[in-house]
């Protein structure tokens, strides 16, 4: 993109959370996470703004004042797509929760295809375009975020829109096979064709893209080999690449390094003395792999009794969508699983083997849990990245410990050659990864941990905006590397016993 081109962000929420005072007035608070963090200061120097939905189905015109000024506050446009309850309801919960997200995490069976939930994806997507439409100009880079706006180029182009438009898919995509069950599959495809960049987590979830491409459609050409290739389909020229997401590496840094921090870490080593601690920190989701995490853990502590007692494991759970049946359930095959262990290894008065967290915990007390965990297990059955494997890597500022990782997670392809690399349904195999992770040499652990936190440290998320805004207009398209050390394909290192 030009140097100063006009740049519109547009997701599903808005980078602000709107909340209802009890005085009746909104409040206003800034979002988190590390997309939030890199787009505001691009937004603020190129100009631009940013469309989402407000995250409230409580809408209104003081609503709409809200979000324009706290647009104001932040220095670029901020607009809000209201959506009402039944929107909410089969769009957000029915098509994007009930649908993409079980079936881009391979999880078809949790799958609820329900017909009326595409014809209100299709009419939000819809409204988001118009909003998109009315807010931009033929030069502004309009750069769409995530599986709830797939159709929102579709709509542009049927609305007349020439600008240049760039999607990313922060969720896996999946291959054909499981791809294939989506009945409006065709039609999303076709959709997603009409962006002029699309932008994937890894080298995986593209090549499965370009082989659902393939089988479904006629006379796909494909043209470059590397992070950024190009399609030709339907008279259309749409680059493609993949582009691994990062945090703000010395933001976590930094802020790890305070003395607030510190003080945390050290207070969760005098309360589990003497032993070593493993974190897994997830939302509560079906992908995660918790509970078999959990029992990963137990066969770990009936296979190396030398562990107990020198082993704790922190398990913090993030509440998540707890209405939804399958959640629940979720939540209480956890909750037993704790129960049992900790009935079965307990020692009275001593030690306590699962430390289970039920809750969301301030910026502070996550990174005091980085900053105090010895191992980190993050074992999902399926995820786009990973963002915590990367902030635990960025806050283990002693670099003496080690990260051990699902090999589905998009992050095994950057991180493979630091990380313990595991199968999440090979209970025994992430059992003996623990053990080895527990007996592994000083030398080791920080010879693994030194090159992931460089990996981190050099495509951090402003590298990632960076490139994918420069994937954009490039000329050259040859010239993008991938992060240091990314494989196409991670494989796990452990042999299994
Ligand atoms: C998608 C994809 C992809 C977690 N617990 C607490 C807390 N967190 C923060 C972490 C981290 C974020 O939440 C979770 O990051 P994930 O990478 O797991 O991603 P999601 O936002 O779920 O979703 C994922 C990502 O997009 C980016 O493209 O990596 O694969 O599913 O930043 O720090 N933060 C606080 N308290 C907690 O208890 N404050």
């Amino acid at each position: 993109m030009h140097t100063k081109q006009r740049l519109v962000v547009v997701s599903n929420r808005l980078p602000y959370v709107f909340k209802r005072g009890a005085d009746g007035r909104w409040r206003t608070e800034h979002g988190a996470g590390g997309l939030v963090s890199a787009l505001l200061p691009v937004l603020r120097d190129r100009g631009g703004s940013w469309i989402g939905w407000p995250g409230a189905a409580d809408t209104g015109p003081d609503l709409e004042a809200a979000v324009a000024s706290a647009g104001a506050v932040a220095g670029f446009a901020l607009k809000a797509v209201m959506l009402d309850a039944r929107a909410v309801q089969d769009f957000y919960h029915g098509f994007a929760n009930e649908i993409i997200w079980p079936l881009f995490h391979d999880l078809k069976s949790l799958c609820n295809f329900e017909p009326v939930y595409w014809r209100t994806y299709k009419e939000v997507n819809r409204k988001f375009a118009e909003a998109v439409f009315e807010d931009s100009g033929a030069a502004d880079f309009v750069w769409v975020h995530d599986y709830h706006l797939m159709n929102v180029a579709a709509e542009l182009r049927a609305l007349g829109c020439r600008s240049k438009v760039g999607f990313f898919l922060h969720i896996p995509f999946p291959p054909p096979d499981i791809f294939f069950n989506l009945p409006w599959r065709l039609t999303l495809l076709n959709a997603l064709l009409q962006y002029d960049l699309i932008g994937f987590q890894t080298m995986r979830d593209r090549r499965n893209f370009i082989q659902c491409l393939r089988e479904l459609m006629s006379g796909v050409g494909i043209q470059g080999k590397g992070q950024v290739i190009t399609l030709t389909a339907d008279h259309r020229t749409v680059r493609v690449g993949s582009f691994p997401i990062s945090i703000d590496y010395n933001a976590f840094l930094r802020q790890a390094a305070t003395e607030e921090v510190a003080h945390r870490a050290q207070e969760l080593h005098r309360l589990l003395p003497k032993r070593k601690l493993v974190l897994g920190v997830d939302r509560l989701d079906y992908t995660k792999g918790i509970p078999q995490r959990l029992q990963a853990f137990r066969t770990a502590l009936e296979r190396y009794p030398e562990l107990r007692e020198r082993i704790s494991l922190i398990q913090v759970v993030v509440p998540s969508r707890e209405e939804i049946p399958e959640y629940h359930d979720l939540k209480t095959r956890i909750e037993q699983l704790v129960g049992q262990i900790n009935g079965n290894f307990m020692r009275p008065g001593g030690w306590v083997p699962v430390w289970y967290v039920y809750g969301s915990l301030s910026r502070n007390d996550l990174l005091a849990y980085y900053r105090a965990a010895d191992i980190a297990l993050i074992t999902p059955f399926k995820d786009g990245m990973n963002l915590v494997a990367k902030e635990y890597c960025a806050c283990s500022i002693e670099e003496d410990c080690v990260l051990i990782l699902s090999e589905f997670a998009g992050a095994a392809a950057q991180l493979q050659r630091g990380a313990l690399l595991v199968n999440p349904y090979d209970i025994e195999g992430v059992a003996d990864t623990l053990h080895r992770a527990f007996t592994m040499s000083e030398e080791e652990r920080r010879g693994r941990m030194r090159r992931l936190r460089r990996s981190i440290r050099d495509s951090d998320i402003f590298w990632w905006v960076d490139s994918f805004l420069r994937a954009a207009i490039a000329k050259d398209l040859s010239a993008f590397p991938q992060p240091e050390g990314v494989v196409a394909e991670a494989v796990p290192d452990y042999v299994p016993i």
